[in-house]
């Protein structure tokens, strides 16, 4: 159940206290060989989108299941914390799925699910940040802070992709990115992106911007702030969906 995995994720979260992060991770291989190009033919089994050479590109999260398709947890934090015992009545930060009260398709921009993200409507309404984070590969280590995964090298990518929707329009949010090599929970960066439309927009992250600040050859974790310290108010929602590493911007 997705109930119980997301208290996994608190539970784990509460963990952070002060243990030194390890060094060594393996960097986890990735479906984009170096080099190859496969314009035509040879279908990938693992790419249903669009994008015509699939080998440049690798799905992070198209919110279709669980963990997301690199492995990885995901998380809602903060003032998106969903009150589990309320989720009948309000609208609640967690993926988007056909049973979700009030379910539309425009909230989900393909397959079935999305991700929604709500401001400050559930467990902890005065919070002053709150954010949506999610592991690039699956969890080796539990026992340490901050927990270990398997790191995504997305050093052969130019950006990152995702798509998004506002309910309302100039709702705020903030890339967040995570490195093997932190220290605790605290994104390394912290990027300002366009304000959400009340239709579906791409949003591309160029990669290079963040040489220097963050490793990109083994990535831990990726996320957005979306709470009261980007700017937005009580319940204030976006959709989130089709999280890429790619090579096109198109
Ligand atoms: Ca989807």
């Amino acid at each position: 159940m997705t109930k119980k995995l997301f208290l996994a994720v608190v539970l784990a979260t509460l963990f952070s206290s002060v243990v030194a992060a390890q060094e060594g991770e393996v960097a986890k291989e990735t479906p984009a060989s170096e080099g190859s190009q496969a314009i035509s033919a040879a279908p990938e089994a693992s790419e249903a989108t669009k994008a015509p050479e699939a080998s440049e590109s690798v799905m992070i999260a198209d919110f279709e299941g669980w963990p997301n398709n690199l492995g990885g947890e995901m998380g809602v934090y903060g003032s998106l914390e969903p009150d589990w015992d309320n989720v009948a009545a309000v609208p609640y930060s967690w993926a988007y799925e056909t049973i979700t009260p009030g379910y539309d398709t425009k909230n989900v921009h393909d397959g079935k699910q999305s991700f929604r993200l709500v401001n400050a409507l559930g467990l902890k309404p005065n919070e002053t940040w709150g954010s949506f984070a999610m592991d690039l590969g699956p969890t080796t280590n539990l026992t340490v802070v901050p927990k270990r995964v398997e790191s995504f090298n997305a050093s052969k990518y130019k950006y990152l992709t995702f798509w998004m929707r506002g309910e309302k329009g100039g709702e705020k949010i903030e890339f967040l990115v995570r490195d093997s090599h932190a220290l605790n929970y605290m994104p390394q960066v912290k990027h300002k992106l366009p304000d959400a439309k009340t239709e579906w927009k791409k949003v591309v992250v160029p990669l290079a911007q963040f040489k220097g600040r963050v490793d990109l050859t083994a990535l831990d974790n990726i996320g957005l702030a979306f709470g009261p310290d980007v700017g937005n108010l009580r319940g204030e929602i976006i959709y989130i969906d089709t999280f890429m590493f790619t090579n096109s911007a198109e």
